[in-house]
């Protein structure tokens, strides 16, 4: 009964969209992508949820700051120094949540304060580089015009049970952080004190932190943990033969993970069981177990169902080996312990510990799909790959690599985006990037060579050469039309990033044309290679962009990674593929530009 009136709320929904967009303002939910989500949650409830637009500014070699002539100024110092003054705000606003230093760029992860108590849509970011100047600065710092001192009327207890009510989920106190108070930004100005506490529902797959009115205990905002991959199925055409299992002798990076796959320094085991990762079914005590010899060797039979024992040890093991590989790739490109990465044991390397990713494979909470939940540094994050009908026997999102990788991809960019937080790709055009790169990084991980073919995602699982995106990633804007300005006529995160994707793809082709291929870029971030380059940009530009970035703001963080890293090397290779699809300089309110910068 429930699933029918979501089912139900949701074509409603549809309609009502349909409507507008025949009215005088086709395009009216556009403007408010940067800012806005509009999300059914619970029991009939729907939020609107508010950010602040983020500013964006990147400064090439970068500009000084007050403490620029200090040479024993930390980055919180110089932090506060910069925004107070370029914000007009006191010192007390600013608070720094977080922390982190990627090869020579520290940055800063900062939350703005009133009265002590922060305010939970309003945060800011920098970043200094090796010279110790600001490179760039992304603020949705709001004027507090009205924040009168008040406690708050609604209990801690009452407000769980709001929370629980309307979100229809559970507050679980032995694993979620304490309830605290924050301040919510408001559309007018104005801050409302609000109770944060989280509230998940296994079945229904929802995993929200509330914000409870401290007044009148409505839900006033929420933040999505869950990114959910919901699969477009296509009519079943032929389909080429799948590449087959091979047999992989240690392959995990141990400079990304010093202890192996199978130990936290303190516990080893000999399942699907590590510091990065458990998979599991069912529960996270049914891992699959390693043989006497040393060996994982689960042989899958494709005729078979993909329940039996031997089908669920292989998706175990796979799954397990996919995001402990991703785990090693993206640490050795800057997802580190410091970088709010998913381990259990840090090895005293920073950030929060005790968040490996629980994976749970065939999970019976659905089908046909997959999804991630990134709670903040600190708590696990959470894969949950469904079985596929579309086939008999039905086939095992786990066996999909693809798959597995943009689930993970999630997890990479929730965090590295704000600073550990989770919060910061929420709006509708930030969430869709967030499908974007998750694509993106699961193309970059199945290139094997420099020549860059179209190629699709989710093609195994329904048994569908085209895959389950509306095209191929590719080069050819005939094969692939989407630009910058299709936005304009998208409303789902999965649509909108599939041009953000397609434009990774493009600017990916364009590095590997420039600087060739290297096929041991996985594990060498030292390589000068076209995909390595890719890589380390697509990274960096994560850390260094606004809260809840749009096209444009992401596009600059990319010039900017490049001017860190690279000196700019690729500054024009980057602005030419960008504006091959619409997002050249002057690209704003997704109205394409395809202008490059003046000498490129
Ligand atoms: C996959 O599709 C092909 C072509 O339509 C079909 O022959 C084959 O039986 C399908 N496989 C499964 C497992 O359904
Ligand atoms: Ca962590
Ligand atoms: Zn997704």
């Amino acid at each position: 009964m429930a699933a029918f009136n979501k089912f139900f709320a949701s074509v409603l929904l549809a309609v009502l969209y349909a409507t507008t967009a025949t009215l005088a303002v086709p395009f009216a939910p556009d403007a408010k992508y940067t800012t806005h989500r509009v999300r059914n949650v619970g029991r009939d409830l729907q939020i609107e949820t508010y950010h602040p637009e983020s500013t964006y500014e990147t400064f090439g070699a970068g500009v000084e700051h007050a403490l620029s002539k200090r040479a024993d100024a930390t980055v919180e110092d110089a932090t506060v120094a910069y925004i107070s003054e370029k914000l007009g705000v006191s010192d007390d606003n600013v608070h720094i949540r977080s922390t982190s230093f990627i090869d020579g760029v520290s940055h800063a992860y900062v939350q703005q304060t009133v009265n002590g108590i922060p305010v939970a849509n309003a945060v800011a970011n920098i970043a200094f580089n090796s010279e110790n100047k600001v490179v760039a600065f992304g603020s949705s710092f709001v004027k507090a015009r009205s924040a009168k001192v008040s406690e708050p009327t609604v209990t801690v207890e009452d407000a769980i049970k709001a929370g629980e009510e309307a979100l229809n989920g559970k507050f679980v106190a032995d694993e979620f952080p304490e309830p605290s108070l924050e301040y919510v930004a408001q559309q007018d100005g104005s801050l409302k004190l609000a109770h944060v506490l989280q509230v998940r529902n296994e079945e229904a797959g929802t995993w929200y932190e509330a914000f409870v009115d401290a007044h009148t205990a409505d839900v006033i905002s929420v933040t999505d943990f869950v990114s959910k991959a919901t699969y477009r199925v296509l009519p079943i055409q032929k389909q080429d033969p799948r590449e087959g299992f091979e047999t992989l002798a240690d392959p995990q990076d141990t400079v990304a993970s010093p202890q192996g796959w199978h130990s936290d320094g303190t516990t080893t085991t000999t399942t699907t069981a590590g510091n990065n990762v458990v998979a599991y079914k069912g529960a996270t005590t049914a891992t699959a177990a390693q043989s006497s010899s040393g060996q994982f060797i689960y042989t899958q039979s494709a005729t078979q169902a993909p329940t039996t024992a031997a089908n669920v040890a292989a998706a175990k093991v796979n799954a397990f080996y996919i995001v402990n590989t991703v785990h090693d790739i993206a640490y050795r490109y800057g997802f580190t312990e410091a970088a709010f990465n998913f381990q259990t044991n840090n090895f005293g390397k920073g950030g929060r510990a005790n968040d490996r990713v629980t994976v749970s494979v065939q999970d019976s909470a659905s089908i046909n799909n997959a999804d991630f939940s990134t709670p903040p540094d600190g708590q696990s994050g959470r894969m949950r790959m469904f079985l596929w009908d579309i086939t008999n026997p039905q086939r095992d999102g786990s066996l999909e690599n693809d798959i597995i990788v943009h689930e993970m991809t999630h997890g990479i960019t929730n965090r590295l985006t704000g600073g550990g937080t989770g919060r910061c790709l929420q709006t509708t055009e930030a969430g869709g990037m967030g499908e974007g790169w998750s694509d993106a990084l699961a193309v970059w991980t199945e290139q094997k060579t420099s020549s860059v073919p179209d190629i699709t995602i989710g093609s195994y699982v329904i048994n569908d050469s085209a895959g389950i995106r509306s095209n191929p990633y590719s080069t050819s804007a005939s094969v692939n039309p989407l630009r910058y300005s299709t936005i304009r006529t998208l409303n789902e995160v999965h649509d909108i990033g599939e041009v953000w994707a397609n434009l990774l793809h493009n600017v990916y082709a364009s590095l590997v044309s420039a600087h060739g291929f290297a096929a041991d870029a996985k594990t060498n971030p030292a390589s000068t290679a076209g995909n390595s380059v890719f890589l380390h940009l697509f990274l960096d530009a994560l850390a260094l962009q606004p809260c809840n970035p749009t096209l444009p703001t992401a596009r600059d963080a990319w010039i900017q990674a490049d001017a860190n890293r690279y000196s700019g090397a690729n500054r024009c290779t980057l602005w030419r593929a960008f504006a091959s699809r619409g997002l050249g300089v002057g690209a704003a309110n997704h109205v394409d530009s395809t202008s490059v910068p003046s000498g490129c």
